[in-house]
């Protein structure tokens, strides 16, 4: 038997030892996740049992003389988990058209035999990914209808050659899907990322910022580390107008999500992230494209994040529109960005942009 004071002692070291446990836990796995995790929330899903995105949507196609009379179900009962995503040749649009017949212009869906309780616009920023675009479609556009959201696809193409920026991308992809409905709920999309489970409902949290791509296969099906924000996220308008939207500023590759990631915070909100077993996404594999060269002064950039939030963002937003053009399976939107600033060299050597 211990004397009291070695009990007090034994007590306080596995006090400290559980907290440290629990602290390393939730860096690994993102907090909500973990919260899920103990206390149940969350099934366990089997990824070695998958099943095709288009199974049964055509079950839920009611005869043409049906009246919707009701409000969809809170939780769609055509949901199936785990579904099969492999990147053969990339389907072609008319396969794709064909596959989704309810899809209307513009690339806008709603339920057929009940109302959509939720508004979802569908955000995606591009330019010379063609491929990838057209795989994404094909997974996305059943994937959505099997939620019974009433959503549309937004394109969003950086035309030209100068360097690539995304967070400016998606800023102008907010401000142009707002024209065509009052949304719920923005999802903002890489290209490339392909969902693996339709439980991963695209639709926002009512009170923070949410990371949906929780667990990509580039990193094993983990968070990269702790802040992490990059690839598919939802926001509503309003918490995407807290944050004054994303960065105009990061041109190239890198560190945008790390300042939105900080906005985030700054403004008082907190991220919310889809647990692990959840928020699975593959990643079409891809070199980094010319045109999207590492951002090197993105360190530099997020030391000033703290300073310039309030005033890089939406309300900064400058652009060229070139074209908004409904297609059959989305709506394109074409912009001209203008180009990277050239940072002058005395400023590059101190740092003082
Ligand atoms: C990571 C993040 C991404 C972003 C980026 C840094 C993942 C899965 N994603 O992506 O969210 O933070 O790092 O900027 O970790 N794009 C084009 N054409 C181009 C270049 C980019 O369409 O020429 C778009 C496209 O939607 C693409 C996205 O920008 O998915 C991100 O670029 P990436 O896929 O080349 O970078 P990646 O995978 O490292
Ligand atoms: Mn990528």
């Amino acid at each position: 038997m211990l004397s009291p004071r070695a009990d007090r002692r034994c007590f306080f070291m596995c006090l400290a030892a559980s907290q440290l446990l629990f602290l390393l836990l939730m860096y690994r796995r993102g907090a909500s996740s973990v919260f899920q995790g103990i206390f149940g929330a969350n099934p366990i899903w089997d990824y070695s049992k998958t099943q095709d995105v288009y199974t049964n949507l055509s079950l839920f196609i009611p005869d043409p003389g049906a009246v919707r009379a009701q409000y969809c179900p809170v939780t769609s009962p055509i949901l199936v988990g785990p579904l099969t995503i492999t990147f053969p040749k990339p389907p072609s649009l008319k396969k794709i058209r064909v596959k989704n017949p309810y899809v209307t212009s513009g690339g806008f869906y709603s339920p057929r035999h009940c109302y959509g309780r939720y508004r979802t616009a569908v955000i995606i920023p591009h330019r010379k990914r063609e491929a990838h675009l057209r795989t994404l479609l094909y997974y996305l556009h059943p994937f959505l209808q099997r939620q019974q959201l009433h959503y549309a696809i937004f394109v969003v193409h950086q035309t030209g050659n100068a360097t690539f920026n995304r967070a400016k991308l998606l800023n102008i992809g907010v401000r142009e899907a707002l024209r065509y409905n009052d949304w719920d709920c923005l999802i903002l999309h890489d290209v490339d990322l392909i969902p693996e489970n339709d439980y991963n409902l695209y639709i926002c949290d009512d009170y923070y910022p949410k990371h949906l791509s929780s667990a990509m296969d580039k990193f094993q099906y983990s968070l990269p580390y702790w802040a992490y924000f990059g690839g598919v996220s939802a926001l509503t308008p309003d918490q995407f107008m807290k944050i004054n939207g994303f960065p105009n500023t990061f041109w190239g590759w890198g560190g945008e999500d790390d300042d939105i990631a900080m906005r985030i915070r700054l403004s008082g909100l907190s991220i919310t992230r889809t647990p692990l077993n959840l928020g699975r996404y593959k990643m079409i594999p891809h070199d980094r494209d010319s045109g999207n060269e590492e951002n090197n002064y993105r360190y530099n950039q997020l030391q000033n994040t703290r300073r310039n939030w309030k005033d890089d963002g939406m309300n900064s937003l400058d652009f060229q529109l070139l074209s908004r053009e409904k297609t059959e399976l989305y709506t394109n939107i074409t912009v001209d960005i203008g180009e990277a600033p050239v940072i002058p060299t005395r400023a590059r050597k101190w740092k003082i942009f």
